[in-house]
């Protein structure tokens, strides 16, 4: 991509919007899978829904491989959980939530099904930080974001806090 694509950031109501299912991986797709992977790694983070980019499509990318090691970018189009169980408390934050992160309970275990970038079909049985990190991209891909997994005392703090920040930069 010549241009890095931008990332929308809370509260854009890009991201509070349903994506839409992917119907044709097309050349389209695989640009806006390119760019949304090169932003991801640039950023850096370790997944990322196309909802943060501006595009309201059922597409998210992730790499958990170590920051040294080799980069293996994964992709899912339309990705759905089909199984999940226990439960999980991890320290979470996202790209489109400046300057905040906070404890948020999850399923321990998901299996997630999708397809791939070539649209084969894809099942993903996820523990540990996969887990997590499947569950925030799909979640984006509803609309929600890690903060409206708090308590409403904690939201309320973390947007008051923002105010601040937008009224008085850097
Ligand atoms: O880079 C990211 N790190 C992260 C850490 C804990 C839980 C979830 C995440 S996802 C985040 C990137 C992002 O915002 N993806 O939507
Ligand atoms: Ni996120």
């Amino acid at each position: 991509m010549a241009d890095d694509l931008k990332i929308y950031t809370y509260p854009d109501p890009i991201l509070r919007a349903k994506a839409e299912p992917i119907v044709n991986i097309d050349g389209g797709t695989q640009s806006l899978i390119n760019g949304m992977g090169e932003r991801m790694y640039k950023a850096p983070g370790i997944g990322l829904a196309a909802p943060q980019v501006g595009l309201s499509k059922r597409l998210i990318v992730y790499d958990l491989s170590p920051k040294n090691g080799a980069k293996n970018l994964s992709v899912l189009i339309n990705p759905e959980i089909v199984l999940a169980e226990g439960d999980v408390v991890y320290e979470e934050a996202c790209l489109s939530v400046i300057d905040f992160s906070a404890e948020v309970k999850r399923r321990a275990k998901v299996k997630v099904r999708g397809v791939d970038r070539d649209g084969n079909p894809l099942d993903i049985e996820a523990e540990g930080l996969l887990a997590i990190c499947l569950q925030h991209e799909i979640d984006h891909l509803n609309g929600v974001l890690f903060i409206d997994h708090i308590s409403p005392l904690k939201r309320t703090l973390y947007n008051k806090k923002l105010k601040k920040m937008m009224k008085k930069p850097s």
